[in-house]
């Protein structure tokens, strides 16, 4: 089935981009909006080619107002718990994919819009972007996942103060904070983001999974545990053609090829 509220395009080979499309709405999750980027993402874990996506909101003023509060509001406790557990595997199958994804913030990232970004592994953000848990106003908790990768990425106290008070704090509040990675004009963020996206496409794709998932699963685990999980990624790293390639390419004084094998 196709998608309805997102769209999909490769700008570059290899490099996908999702765009939120529901500009009227500031780009809110209702369910057919989840539906869309959970199959886009699942579809796309599947294709060779992908090496970066981007993802981003339609529009100059929002990247995603959070999840669609006319569509939630009138939802019985089992139909919010099965909105949520829409929301929670979509923003998994994000951060599941064996490549990086970046956010590229232009504008409200709010709600389910900031949990959304969290699933990335970069966040980039347009000047006047505004970051929130505003859910405490509407009389519910953070429902996408919010309360756990929140104060994983930057800090108890600071997710705390997010998360209980509803405030949303301003692009260079999130970037002292360690939300954000970079901050740019907003007719710069998508150029940004593509020579970003650039960068890391050149990389060699198993290291580069290998290196994510490193970082993402031993956030969860003792320091002894994670570097054991290391050992074992940096051994079987040596069993790729990618490694080969890419020592062989400094000795001989050459641009790495990788292939992905
Ligand atoms: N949902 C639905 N419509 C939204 C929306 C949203 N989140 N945000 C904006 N819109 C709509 C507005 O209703 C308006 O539509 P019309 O009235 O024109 O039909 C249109 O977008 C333009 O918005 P405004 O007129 O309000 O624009 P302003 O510039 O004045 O204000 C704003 C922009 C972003 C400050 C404001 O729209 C706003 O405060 N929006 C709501 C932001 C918010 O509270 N987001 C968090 C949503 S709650 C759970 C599962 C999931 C969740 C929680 C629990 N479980 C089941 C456990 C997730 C919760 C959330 O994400």
């Amino acid at each position: 089935m196709s998608a309805v509220n997102i769209l999909m395009d490769t700008p570059e080979t290899g490099i996908y981009r999702l765009t939120v499309n529901r500009p009227k709405q500031l780009n809110a999750l209702n369910q057919q909006t989840l539906e869309d980027i959970r199959s886009a993402v699942q579809d796309l874990a599947q294709a060779a080619d992908a090496r970066v996506l981007i993802v981003t909101g339609s529009g100059d003023k929002s990247f995603i107002a959070g999840a669609d509060i006319k569509q939630m509001q009138a939802k019985s406790a089992v139909e919010g718990q099965r909105f949520s557990t829409l929301g929670l595997s979509t923003v998994q199958a994000l951060s599941d994919l064996p490549f990086p994804v970046i956010a590229a913030v232009n504008g409200y990232a709010l709600g389910g819009g900031c949990e959304l970004a969290l699933a990335c592994d970069w966040i980039i953000a347009a000047e006047h972007a505004t970051f929130g848990q505003p859910e405490v106003k509407l009389g519910v908790p953070p429902g996408f996942g919010g309360t756990q990768r929140l104060p994983r990425r930057i800090g108890s106290a600071r997710a705390m103060e997010m998360i209980v008070s509803g405030n949303t704090i301003d692009a260079q509040t999130a970037l002292s904070w360690g939300l954000v990675n970079h901050v740019y004009p907003a007719d710069q963020l998508l150029a940004e983001a593509m020579q970003m996206a650039r960068t890391l496409s050149k990389r060699a794709p198993l290291a580069v999974e290998l290196s994510k998932k490193l970082v993402l699963d031993g956030a969860d685990l003792s320091l002894e545990q994670a570097n054991s999980m290391e050992n074992r990624a940096f051994g079987l790293a040596f069993a790729t053609d990618d490694q080969t390639e890419g020592m062989r390419a400094f000795i001989e004084k050459r641009k790495a090829v990788f292939s992905g094998r």
